[in-house]
This record gives C-alpha cells, structure tokens and sequence, in this order.
C-alpha cells in the first residue's frame, strides 16, 4: 500500500498469546503486541499516532494505544506496544503498553477458535491510514501463539506468513524474526 510515511509500518503483530507459563489454558492477553518498524534512513516521531483493532478503528471504542508525546523511533529499530504492562521487557527502550486505561490491544479470537477474526490498523496523528492488516478474511487463521510477520522480515513491501514459518521463532517482539537485534 502507499503509505503517507513510506518508511514505517507494522512488522509483526500477535493477536492470540499462549496461556502463562504459570499453566492453565487461558491466553496470557498482557503479551499481545504490535511491533512497528522504520527501515529508512532518518528517525520518525510516532508523538500522537495510534493503534486500533477493528472495533476501535469504527469508532465504537477509544483507540487501543495512543503513542505519548515525544515518542521517536530511530531508523532501523522497531517500537513494541504490548497490551498489558506485565509483558513489557524490563529496560526494553523501545516498547510501551497499551494506554487505554487497562483495556488493552482487545484483539479478538481467530477464526479457527470459535471467534470472529480482526484486525490491526496503524493511524497518523493527523488521522490519516499508515497501515493495516486483518485475519478477518475466511483462511487467514490464528493459531495461538503464532504471530502475523511481515515475510521478507523487516520489508515494508513485504507481504504476510506467520513468524514461525521464517525462522522458526512463535514470535519476536522488539527483534527480527531470526531473534538478532534490530
Ligand atoms: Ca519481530
């Protein structure tokens, strides 16, 4: 898609985690993300620009994540917002949570568990699309603890795979999808 700020788009995003490692089988929601990667060559302010899934994009609810002011991602790095503070890396400099009073990313359940699909939208401070993806679309299934990644890794024309079937990682928040740095 063209997009207003070519450099920066959403690279990976997980709309359904494991259950804890505590046990039990209900998804641990905190550890939804959505990795946001610039691959140019000059930094990019993010101050204002939010994140929805479908129902918040609607404008049936606030947005799921509103980037605070002053929010800068460096060329070549990725910016991580998490759904809940308990998954956020302690002394990760580039990840957040979601600050929409506890609410979360609210992504809902794919359509290969019983739920109806979603999606992840990527807004502009002035409001206008950056970009999106949706698992709304009949046969594009969540299999939980699998994240969307864009496939070439890091490609902003790349199309979408699940992260594990490029290098065999679930998922790698705040790192490329062979788990080196950005
Ligand atoms: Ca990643």
């Amino acid at each position: 898609m063209t997009r207003p700020t070519q450099t920066v788009f959403i690279n990976e995003y997980l709309p359904q985690p494991f259950p804890p490692v505590s046990g039990g089988t209900t998804p641990d929601y905190d550890q939804q993300f959505v990795e946001i990667y610039n691959e140019g060559t000059t930094a990019v302010d993010l101050s204002g620009w939010k994140i929805h899934d479908a129902k918040s994009y609607s404008g049936a609810e606030a947005a799921r994540h509103t980037f605070a002011p002053g929010t800068v991602l460096p060329a070549g790095k990725a910016y991580v917002v998490y759904s809940g503070a308990s998954a956020v890396p302690p002394g990760a400099q580039y990840a957040t949570y979601a600050n929409n009073n506890g609410y979360g990313l609210r992504f809902d359940r794919g359509l290969n568990q019983s739920g109806a699909g979603d999606a992840v939208y990527l807004v502009r401070a002035d409001g206008t699309l950056q970009d999106s993806h949706s698992y709304m679309t009949p046969g594009v299934e969540v299999y939980q603890g699998y994240s969307f990644n864009r496939s070439p890794d890091a490609s902003g024309t790349g199309s979408w795979a699940y992260c594990a079937n490029l290098f065999s990682y679930y998922s790698t928040p705040g790192y490329r999808a062979d788990f080196s740095s950005f």
